[in-house]
């Protein structure tokens, strides 16, 4: 018991406004004249790495004993019996014991069991549970000392804390041997002695720790005193403020810390740079926090980062973890601007590149032959040989891919193979012009071979006629004509047979 009280009072000497662990009363009634309870609970700082509990186990609560009470000492005190059932108590748990010789009517049912999960006690004080003496302490004002183990009998005695409604004090003294308690309430005539004071009479009241200000139970004004109609709440928080703190102090209520981050991304400008950047601002949970990044890293911001995954795992000052992950991918676009020309077009065909990707910018030396689907038309362009570019992605990491489309004006075999030079304004002559392309030279030649015909300039059109205009039989007659073709540079030698038909 001794090495269980010292390290109560170190925790009470570290301990300021916010306590580390401790035991604290949270509400104090004296009911309808007597029909006393007190309403502890188990206080702490939230801790997500483990569930926090406090060993109750020989830990003293008491009345004032002392002098403040106009001599009417209820001697003795009570304390939580030396059993596995107090030794792990967690935080957030409401722990009403009350006069079992007169049960307060806002109590209903007792609650002796730690198993139902509600984090909340209500015991009567003949409870097994509990131990008292009844030959101590000796009182002087605030200094009490408590007897060894062996005064302390099995059961609690509720007449050895019995509260003077007029003037008194509950405590939980801090050792056995008399220093200030860790925590007291006081009123009457004691007001001003106790960590918490309340003038004039308790008869008919209760105190309560509403957490008005702030969660600082030393705080007079945390607490209120109302009438017992109206304030009594054994075994439930006695506010919202009230029941917020208590359940921030038990991970097992869910309110867990909110610990989350806000993060931006910058992927790699471009490929094999490696300046890619994480920026990461933690939202929630309880500073300093703890950045544990896969590549090593401590900090909150990742900079010059090369393209791949990076995990991220904060651990905020309750050991509350957040985990996150990150994508750094690269904005490289070589080689997607790459298209196929399908070859030579003729004059008016249209063309649909394929392409690696969807979209990019289009452009040739044909203007708006080309559109943004990349579909070339030739009826645009004319013949020719243009250049077609195509850029994907922008700036530095833009890749263009250009090629040569040709558009060809090839003769097309359009001419009649029978045409009749009658006279009579339909198929009267032969026209050899062809789309595109010139005529250097053409001959026209009879089945013997003598040239009816030969070009010289203008028109190239045959009448039916030979070179001194006589009209020529019917029959089969030979045609060479030799063309410039005005896309390919090549000459084209078109030739055939027609046939005269009057
Ligand atoms: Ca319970
Ligand atoms: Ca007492
Ligand atoms: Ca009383
Ligand atoms: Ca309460």
């Amino acid at each position: 018991m001794k090495k269980y009280l010292l390290t109560k009072v170190a925790i009470f000497l570290f301990a300021t406004t916010h306590f580390s662990q401790q035991l604290l009363i949270n509400e104090v009634s004296q009911g309808t004249s007597n029909a006393e309870y007190i309403e502890f609970v188990v206080a702490g700082d939230f801790s997500c790495s483990t569930e926090t509990c406090l060993d109750l186990r020989n830990l003293v609560f008491d009345d004032n004993n002392g002098p403040a009470n106009s001599g009417s000492v209820s001697t003795g005190a009570m304390r939580f019996a030396n059993i596995d059932f107090w030794a792990c108590i967690p935080q957030g748990t409401l722990l009403v014991i009350y006069d079992a010789d007169n049960k307060n009517a806002s109590l209903l049912t007792d609650d002796l069991t730690m198993e139902d999960g509600n984090y909340v006690l209500i015991i009567p004080s003949n409870s097994e549970l509990f131990e008292h003496n009844t030959v101590a302490p000796n009182g002087s004002l605030l200094v009490s000392t408590y007897p060894n183990n062996d005064a302390w009998v099995s059961g609690g005695n509720w007449n050895t804390i019995r509260m003077q409604n007029a003037t008194d004090m509950v405590q939980i003294p801090s050792s056995m041997t008399g220093i200030n308690p860790d925590f007291s309430l006081a009123w009457g005539s004691a007001n001003g002695m106790g960590s918490i004071n309340f003038q004039g009479s308790a008869e008919g009241k209760v105190f309560a720790f509403e957490n008005n200000t702030n969660d600082d139970v030393m705080l007079q004004a945390n607490w209120t005193a109302r009438g017992i109609a109206e304030g009594q709440t054994p075994g439930k928080p006695n506010s919202p403020e009230n029941q917020k703190w208590i359940q921030e102090m038990n991970r097992n209520y869910g309110t867990v810390s909110n610990l989350s981050a806000l993060s931006s991304l910058e992927n790699e400008q471009c490929f094999n740079t490696c300046d890619g950047a994480i920026l990461t601002q933690t939202q929630g949970g309880y500073a300093p926090y703890i950045f544990e990044w896969s590549n090593g890293e401590t900090g909150n911001n990742l900079q010059n980062l090369c393209p791949g995954q990076y995990d991220l795992r904060i651990v905020d000052a309750k050991g509350c973890e957040y985990t996150t992950s990150f994508e750094i991918e690269t904005q490289n676009n070589a080689g997607l601007a790459e298209f196929a020309v399908p070859g030579e077009l003729a004059s008016g065909e249209k063309t649909q590149y394929e392409t690696q990707v969807e979209g990019g910018l289009w452009s040739a030396t044909c203007g708006t032959c080309i559109d943004q689907d990349g579909i070339f038309n030739s009826s645009i362009s004319g013949v020719g040989t243009f250049e077609i570019t195509h850029i994907v992605g922008v700036g530095e990491c833009s890749d263009t891919a250009t090629r040569i489309q040709t558009v060809n004006g090839h003769f097309q075999n359009s001419l009649p193979n029978v045409f009749s030079p009658n006279g009579d304004g339909v198929n009267d002559f032969i026209d050899f012009r062809a789309n595109n392309s010139t005529v250097l030279s053409g001959r026209v030649f009879d089945r013997w071979g003598n040239v009816v015909y030969e070009y010289r300039q203008g028109n190239p059109r045959w009448f039916g006629k030979n070179l001194n205009g006589d009209r020529l039989k019917n029959g089969s007659y030979f045609y060479r004509f030799v063309y410039q073709d005005a896309s390919v540079q090549d000459e084209i030698t078109i030739q055939g047979f027609i046939t005269l038909v009057e």
